[in-house]
């Protein structure tokens, strides 16, 4: 099963469900859930079946058959962050060309890459993060940001894993490059995440050790930058990272966890405002958005 969530008119978020073929959308709260935090959390708390409450909404009448490609091409019901998340984070140098492309002699990516403790970071507010087509942000004062293409991890309040999606964890790389003590002002800003389209279940993700992501960035509708990774090059299993997070450390259900990347943009092509990137993967499906000076 994935989940997602769409905007009306009113501008409130709902939830929706795609399963065995069928995208659904829900009309109006049913058992107490009208959104995929409410669902995650009645999951949680008082052990709701996801299908048997689909199959109980159906029945009820709550929910309605669309087109998925309604939805993504973004008619009155538009798509847009699949779950709000209580908080979201990042986690830094999971893969060998993260670390390659960073390190400059400091040493500090290097021993990251290789250590036991993981780099886990603060990365964004629900009200920073952009669904499908919203827009991602450039900050003013960076001449270089780039797309870092993920795979995110979507987590329960013990830090188990509730499903995958698709993530970019913008970044503003000369101002990480300047100083490390400015990570924060490079990774956190408005728009600086996007994440969805949906959450795909574990059941349905199949081996997560096996997700590929290619990222694609257009220019006036023109390709000038197209990279490719697979988890399968992940130096960390996703529940290492989950476990980290979780130390002495509360977590919410519907924290969203992203989990590095494995695709480098060259220093050449940074984002520009008006260019698109497009994320795609076979297993979690497209994520494209553009990009706004902020
Ligand atoms: O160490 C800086 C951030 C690294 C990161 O975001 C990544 O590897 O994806
Ligand atoms: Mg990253």
């Amino acid at each position: 099963m994935r989940v997602f969530q769409v905007r009306g008119a009113g501008g409130t978020s709902r939830l929706g469900l795609q399963s065995e073929g069928r995208t659904l959308v829900l009309q109006s709260a049913h058992e107490g859930v009208a959104t995929t935090l409410e669902l995650l959390e009645a999951v949680e708390a008082r052990g709701l079946q996801p299908e048997r409450w689909l199959a109980a909404a159906e029945k009820a009448d709550r929910l309605v058959e669309v087109l998925w490609d309604d939805l993504a091409r973004g008619g009155d019901l538009r798509l847009t962050v699949p779950v709000t998340p209580p908080e979201v984070w990042g986690a830094g140098v999971t893969y060998r060309r993260s670390a390659d492309f960073r390190e400059e002699g400091t040493g500090f990516y290097d021993r990251v890459y290789s250590a036991e403790r993981p780099e886990l970071f603060f990365k964004a507010t629900a009200s920073r993060c952009a669904g499908p087509g919203e827009p991602i942000g450039r900050r003013r004062d960076s001449r270089f940001t780039a797309a870092e293409p993920e795979v995110a991890i979507v987590l329960g309040r013990r830090g188990n894993v509730l499903g995958y999606t698709l993530a970019n964890d913008v970044s503003a790389w000369d101002i990480e490059r300047e100083n490390p003590l400015y990570l924060p002002q490079s990774k956190v800003y408005t728009g600086c995440f996007a994440f969805g389209p949906t959450i795909v279940d574990p059941a349905e993700a199949g081996d997560p050790y096996a997700i590929t992501l290619r990222c694609r960035v257009l220019r006036g509708g023109r390709e000038v930058f197209v990279g490719e990774a697979s988890t399968a090059q992940l130096k960390r299993r996703f529940e290492e990272l989950a476990a980290w997070l979780a130390r002495s450390n509360d977590i919410r259900t519907g924290t969203v966890l992203s989990t590095g990347t494995g695709i480098i943009q060259p220093l050449e092509v940074g984002l520009e405002e008006g260019d698109v990137v497009s994320l795609s993967s076979p297993e979690l499906g497209e994520l494209a958005n553009p990009v706004v000076l902020v």
